[in-house]
């Protein structure tokens, strides 16, 4: 088996838990991903493929060159990158349904465990929706919002109710482009019909289309996915937490819970603080009980009840690896299916219990929201009879960061403005004054075909010594998090002189961890609340604001690119350009949608490059609202006076410090 030929990891425990996996000739997706050739044609890089009917596949590798039925190069990355988003769409979307079911199951008194946690959202989620509230019962407004958000995922005509939270401006633009969605289901069906064989051939059209579905996930199925989490499990407000592999506990039985779905992880945050199965796993002789996340899921149990997290995307073997985990409960999405083949090194059980996702050699446990306690623990009852069968573990303890997750759109405005003036003022103003220059968002993924974490940190950590404050989501908020820049003040080192000062007048870390990857609706609410607060414009795409992607390797990725494009921002994505091939397409997401919604998608592989095209983009936003023209030495000297590195010491010194 090859050794991992790049720098596999910026994270020594990481790459220690690596060495270890080479040396037993376990594999792992770094080293396969090591092993690999990509295919050129199917990343775009030297040609392009269509496989949509069966008179192909028609690869096109040459200029000019057309499919069997004609299709063009153009007409087959546009088809081919529509029916991605279409799929990343209809994951964030399905799982929006899913709670919403369970949230109709509360409201008809049906789901085991599960209550409104947070009747203040309850009701700013019925005004949004506009479902009466005065005189009526919890229950029947539940009823109601489950029902309405039930009926928004196959309704035919009209459009979706949240596109009226947007400034009235991007809501015109919408209608003038063609693009408000109809519904959630109808948009991704329309995708698929219009890229079978013999339809929609006109890539500008077919991407308009797939505009309109991904529109459907920002300010649909994901914007009800996490208005309804919120609902039912609590509005995230800042916890203090941990992140990395050192969370697992030596003389615990430990828990993983990973993927993406909130419903069972937070009933198995309940059953693993049942005292009976405490002293259950005392008697199989472990010291207690141990919960930690991977992926999302984990942003979705760390920012409400502070469950620590064992990192991101590509941690997810190495944590099976430690030889510590009794239990990886898997829901849906971003679950390797290589765990099983790592697992069967170890004692570890993998536990599927989505009724849509099995994976070959995992034990399947179904969840059903109506007994989802007493699967919860019976799954935590089985990891502890499993704790006698562990062997020899390796544990990066130090490795384990503090940090302080869960800012939501509504602790942010209590944050900013207090109970009573809840407000976005002081952060427009800030902005508006230059102290702080502008706004990254950095979200999305690990991809091993990247040095793990190495790009989203080249980014972050640059754009925050030029005075960006960066919020965070999904796998890139858990980067964010090993690396210290999670915390409060610990990370203010890190920063230029103008955004620390905001940071520790508001009392906030410089890296703001938003959630999940369906929560990146919560950064379109923040910053449709910017634009209309005053002083930034009238528009989301007036904002100096930026979306990044730098390491993303899923279909959801690109989905949320676009309607953040489609919502009026600047989106750049790391790794490749997967339609690289067609001139035509590259500038459609570039040139034709920055001309239509005022934001557009580009790919750029080098950090730099991002950082360098991010604050270009902001300084000329800065200038069109005719802001003042930022000054890195106005507030005190930005720039170098932050610290240089994210880490003090040489990886290999970190290394050996945590392996001994
Ligand atoms: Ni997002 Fe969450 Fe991570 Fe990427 Fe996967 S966990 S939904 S897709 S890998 S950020
Ligand atoms: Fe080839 Fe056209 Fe069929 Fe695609 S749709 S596989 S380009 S013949």
């Amino acid at each position: 088996m090859a050794k991992v030929s790049i720098v596999p990891s910026i994270d020594p425990a990481a790459c220690g838990i690596l060495d270890y996996a080479t040396e037993m000739g376990i594999q792992t997706s770094f080293s396969r991903a090591a092993d690999f050739k990509p295919c050129t044609i199917g990343n775009g890089q030297s040609g392009i493929c269509c496989k949509n009917c069966y008179m192909g596949p028609c690869r096109l590798t040459k200029d000019g060159q057309v499919g069997i039925c004609g299709a063009t190069a153009d007409t087959i990355a546009a088809r081919n990158l529509a029916r991605a988003i279409a799929a990343g769409a209809a994951a964030h979307s399905d799982h929006g349904r899913d709670l919403a079911f369970t949230l109709h199951a509360v409201a008809t008194g049906e789901a085991q465990g599960y209550e409104v946690r947070d009747e203040a959202k309850l009701y700013s989620v019925a005004a949004k929706h506009g479902i009466p509230t005065k005189g009526r019962t919890v229950k029947e407004i539940t009823l109601d919002i489950a029902n309405k958000a039930i009926s928004e995922f196959g309704q035919q005509r009209g459009q979706l109710s949240y596109l009226s939270v947007a400034p009235p401006k991007r809501q015109a633009i919408w209608k003038e482009q063609g693009v408000a969605p109809r519904g959630i289901d109808r948009e991704v069906v329309e995708i698929l019909h219009r890229t079978h064989m013999g339809d929609d051939q006109d890539a500008s059209h077919i991407l308009t289309a797939a505009m309109r579905t991904s529109l459907s996930d920002g300010w649909g199925g994901s914007m009800w996915a996490t208005d309804i989490s919120d609902i039912l499990f609590g509005t995230p407000s800042p916890k203090v937490g941990e992140v990395n592999l050192g969370c697992l506990e030596e003389k615990q039985v430990n828990i993983i819970v990973h993927g993406h779905e909130p419903t069972l992880s937070e009933m198995i945050v309940t059953a693993v603080q049942d005292p009976e199965l405490i002293a259950y796993a005392v008697s199989k002789g472990a010291e207690g009980i141990n919960l930690a996340g991977i992926c999302c899921t984990s942003n979705e149990v760390m920012m409400r009840q502070g469950i620590p997290s064992a990192g991101n995307f590509l941690n997810q073997e190495l944590a099976i690896l430690t030889g510590a985990i009794e239990a990886m409960v898997v829901d849906v999405q971003c679950i390797m299916q290589s765990l099983t083949g790592v697992a069967s090194h170890f004692h570890t059980e993998v536990i599927t219990t989505s009724p849509k996702v099995k994976i070959t050699g995992a034990t399947h446990i179904e969840f059903d929201e109506h007994h989802a306690l007493d699967i919860a623990k019976s799954i935590v009852k089985r990891a502890c009879d499993n704790y006698v069968n562990r062997g020899e573990t390796r544990i990066p303890k130090s490795s384990a960061q503090a940090v302080v997750p869960g800012f939501s759109h509504e602790y942010l405005n209590y944050m900013l403005g207090g109970f009573y003036r809840q407000s976005f003022r002081p952060l427009n103003e800030a902005i508006a004054s230059g102290r702080i220059r502008g706004v990254a968002a950095d979200v999305g993924c690990n991809n091993p075909g990247l040095t793990q974490d190495k790009a989203h940190m080249d980014v972050i950590s640059a754009l925050l010594k030029n005075d960006v404050l960066i919020v965070s989501t999904g796998c890139g908020a858990l980067a964010a998090g090993k690396y210290g820049y999670l915390l409060g003040e610990a990370g203010l080192d890190k920063v230029g002189p103008g955004l620390r000062e905001i940071c520790e007048t508001i009392g906030i870390p410089p890296v703001l961890h938003l959630g999940s990857c369906v929560d990146n609706s919560r950064i379109l609410t923040i910053l449709s609340q910017m634009a209309t607060e005053g002083g930034l414009g009238d528009d989301i795409s007036d904002i100096p604001a930026v979306g990044l992607a730098p390491e993303w390797m899923s279909e959801k990725a690109l989905a949320i690119a676009s309607y953040c494009v489609g919502s009026g921002a600047y989106v750049i994505m790391g790794v490749r350009n997967p339609v690289y091939f067609s001139d035509g397409v590259t500038d459609i997401l570039s040139k034709e949608w920055e001309g239509r919604f005022g934001g557009k998608l580009e790919f750029v592989v080098e950090a730099e490059e991002i950082v360098k095209k991010t604050l270009e983009h902001i300084d000329k936003k800065r200038a069109a609202l005719k802001l003042p023209v930022y000054d890195a030495n106005h507030f005190g000297a930005s720039g170098d006076a932050a610290t240089e590195a994210y880490f003090e010491l040489p990886l290999e010194e970190q290394m050996a410090e945590m392996y001994g």
